[in-house]
Order: C-alpha cells, then structure tokens, then sequence
C-alpha cells in the first residue's frame, strides 16, 4: 500500500543519509586536516554534532525511566522475573564469551612484544622542560586552594600538560594555550545521574505500579504517554542525527594526533583489538541469535544500522538507545514490553565490547612492561574486565576510566593508561557499536524466549520482520 512504500522509503532513506554522513564526514575530516584547525575551531567546527549529542543526551535519562517502568508494569512479576532471568543469563553469557576472546587474542597476537622504551620511543617521546607558566598555574590553583593534580605527558616533542582543577582537566601545550578542556567521566553516571541506581529504581517502581492492578493505572497511563511522547521527540531528532554524525566524525579526525603515532606496538594492538570485536560482533552474537531463534541474524542487525552507526559516531550506548529502541520497535518489530525492559537495562549493564577491550588492554599493558602474567592473574582480569564493563556507564571513554580496575587488581602501572589514550577515541567507537550491538541481539533472543509469556498476557505478540 502506498502507506508500506512511505514507511519503507523513510526507514532506508535514514540508513542511507546515515552512512552517507560516515562517508562524507571521514572524507571532510582528512581533506582539513592540513588546515591544523585550532582547538577553538575544531570546537566550533564540531558544534553541530555536539548538538546531536546533547539531544540524545537530554532523552536518555527520561527515556530509561519512563521504558522501564511502563515495561516492568505491562508484564506481571512472574513474566518478567522469568524475562529478567534470560536477560541476565545472556548478559554474563555473551560478556564471558567476548572476555574470553580478547585474552586469546591478545596472548596469541602478543602486540606488545618488544619492551617499553622501544615503545615510547616510536612515539618520538623526548623528555621536554616543563614551561614556567605551568609552574604558574599550579600556584593560581594552590592560591585558588583547587586540587590539582600536575601530570606531564612527553610526546612528539611537545609538553602536554594535563592539569586537573577539581573535575576537570585542562590540557595545556608549550605555547601556554588551553588546547583541551575536558570533564572526567565518572564511571556509572550518565548526565551526573547514577544511570544504574535510575534502573534498579524504575525496575522496583514498576513492577508495583503493576501489582497496584486499578489503583495504579493513573501512573501506568502517564508513564505510558510521557515515553510516547519521547519516542515522538525521537523520531524528530532522528531526522537530524545523519548531520550530526558527520560533523562528529569529521570533527574528531580533524583534530585526532599523528597517525605515525599508531605505528608498531599501537598499531599491532589496535588491530588486535578491531579483530576480537569484529570475532564477537560478526561470528558469535549473530551465530547465538541464529541458533536460539533460527531467523536471519543479518536481515536482523540491517535493521539495526540507524543505531550501530549513531553508536559510531557518538562513542556513547546511552546516547544511542533512543534510536535503539526506534530501531528495534519499528524495524525489526520486537515487542515494545522487551525492548523497554531489556534495552536500558542492557545498556547501562551489558558491554561485550568494553569488557572485552578491558581484558585485552590490561593485558597488552603487561606485554609492554615485560610482565608474564601467570593464569591466576589473567583469570582475575578476565573476573575485573567483566565488573568493570558492568560499572562502567554508556559514555564515551567509560571504558578507559574503568580499565584502572582492572590494572590495579594485577599491580600494573595504571599511568600506562596513556599509552593506549592515542587511539582510545577511536576504539571507544568501535566497542560501543558491539555494545549496542549485543544489547540488541539480545532483545531479539529474550522476545523469541518469552514469546509464551508474551502471547498469554497479549495476543497481540510484536512479529520479527524475519517471520513476515
Ligand atoms: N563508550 C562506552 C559506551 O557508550 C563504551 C566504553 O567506553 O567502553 O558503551
């Protein structure tokens, strides 16, 4: 019907403007470079995909509130405890797998042979004098009483400075000007809210709105309508959102450091890295999704492409989950009771990809100081890789923050974070895709499972579009 044609057309015209956007913004990103944008300028530059992020940003926090509670309510305890069960059994299930997958590689590969000052020295590291005016500063700071923590980072014969004043670090060059303001992410807090004390919140709160029968229907309609009209405010920001990525990822490549930077051990573990997730994203979750529910898994995960690209180019799982939940409800049809249990939940609890990544850094880390971990060692990284992505939050670099969990469970140097920094805003991108990724599949897998469930409370059970 004319109808289905408008809704097809719309539906591939987003993936089509959304890889457009990749496209067109990696293009933008390289042909600028030489221009060697100021800060300033890459900032103003980058505006426009700063926007789309501060949008997404604004709907995570009531999005994840009002999905979980009208999900929790629309199913009845037993419903969803048994949901709630298959959940988690995938979550620890598939994190396992991919923390698995990252120490094999990494232990296989051996991308950090070699010993550390052959390291720094590819990276053209010169012990540089720290400027005076930096002095300065930590006086105004010492007068201002601020806590600042000095830490000097030498590379590519420039001093780096990171000066962290209270929550947030300026990064200073050696001509005395700010070329970085950054605020450190705290683990676990989405917009300064504890993003996992909001779901166990809105689990709880919800299942009684359900047992409360009549007396809680006021409640259930008004959580009812405030998502759909969230879900509305989505479908306009979508619209947006291929503008916005290309201004992110163009912004990014224009102002990321030397490529030269990624050459010898750093290129070895970036590729290490690219092929555990690539193992995860392309062999085991669409294998498990194939096996449980013996659909397509690719026809699946087309549906998806929205969201893994938003997931690309905002490095952030909880920016992208309105357009998760968009892409899974209305292209891949999976029961709207599922999606707004399992995604915030998956979200904010389930990263294949950072535990994966987390596992294999700590380990290249060890690689690079000469340390042979022995199996006890790498059995507690396996056991902190998966904590860590469990606390980390749907943020850009959560993963990076958390990984001193990790480092520190095994005595490793945790300041050797700043080897691997050069290309974390790269793989932050790529495990956050396998996040939303798995996050995803696994709505898939949890609906197929609880289909019985489902069909009993409402005959009218979401049809995955693989079955049409
Ligand atoms: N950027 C995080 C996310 O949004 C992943 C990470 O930092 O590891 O999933």
């Amino acid at each position: 019907t004319k109808g289905d044609v408008k809704g097809c057309f719309i539906k591939n015209a987003f993936v089509i403007f959304t890889v457009a956007a990749v496209i067109v913004g990696t293009i933008l990103g390289f042909a600028l470079r030489p221009y060697k944008m100021s800060y300033r300028e890459v900032k103003m530059f980058s505006f426009p995909g700063e926007l789309l992020m501060r949008m997404l940003q604004m709907l995570v926090l009531p999005l994840l509130v009002s999905s979980l509670i009208t999900g929790m309510a629309a199913l009845d305890s037993r419903a969803s405890g048994k949901m709630g069960m298959r959940a988690v059994v995938y979550y620890t299930t598939t994190t396992i797998i991919a923390v698995f997958i990252g120490i094999v590689l990494v232990l296989i590969i051996h991308p950090g042979k070699g010993s550390k000052d052959e390291f720094t020295k590819q990276q053209q590291v010169e012990q540089v004098n720290t400027a005076d005016a930096f002095l300065d500063l930590i006086r105004l700071c010492d007068v201002l009483s601020l806590s600042s923590k000095f830490k000097t980072q030498y590379a590519k014969k420039v001093v780096v400075v990171k000066v962290t004043v209270n929550d947030t670090i300026f990064t200073l060059n050696d001509s005395q000007e700010i070329t970085q303001v950054e605020m450190i992410p705290v683990p676990g807090s989405v917009n300064g809210v504890n993003a996992l004390g909001m779901v166990v919140f809105s689990i709880f709160f919800g299942l009684i709105i359900g047992s409360m029968g009549e007396q809680g229907k006021p409640l259930k309609d008004f959580f009812d309508c405030l998502n759909e009209a969230i879900m509305r405010l989505v479908a306009i920001i979508m619209w947006y959102a291929p503008i916005g990525i290309l201004f992110l990822i163009a912004g990014k490549i224009v102002e990321m450091d030397d490529i030269s930077a990624m050459g010898g051990q750093l290129g070895m573990y970036t590729l290490t890295v690219i092929c555990g997730l690539l193992i995860h994203a392309i062999c085991v979750l669409p294998t498990l999704y194939f096996v449980i529910t013996r659909k397509n898994p690719f026809v699946f995960i087309a549906g998806l492409l929205q969201a893994l690209i938003t997931a690309l180019g905002t490095s952030s799982s909880s920016a992208t989950l309105p357009i998760t939940f968009k892409c899974l409800e209305e292209n891949n049809k999976v029961d709207k009771r599922v999606t707004r249990f399992v995604l915030p939940v998956g979200a904010t609890i389930n990263m294949d990809g950072t535990a994966l990544y987390e596992a294999l850094a700590a380990i290249f880390i060890a690689q690079v100081n000469d340390l042979d971990l022995n199996f006890g060692q790498i059995l507690t990284i396996s056991i902190t890789a998966t904590a860590a992505s469990i606390g980390a939050a749907g943020i850009p670099q959560a993963g990076l923050v958390t990984m001193v969990i990790v480092l520190t469970s095994v005595g490793l140097p945790t300041d050797d974070i700043t080897l691997i920094i050069a290309v974390d805003w790269f793989l932050d991108r790529l495990r956050t895709t396998t996040n939303v990724l798995g996050d995803s599949i696994g709505a898939g897998i949890v609906e197929h499972l609880s289909r019985h469930e489902l069909q009993k409370k409402d005959p009218e059970v979401g049809h995955s579009v693989v079955e049409e």
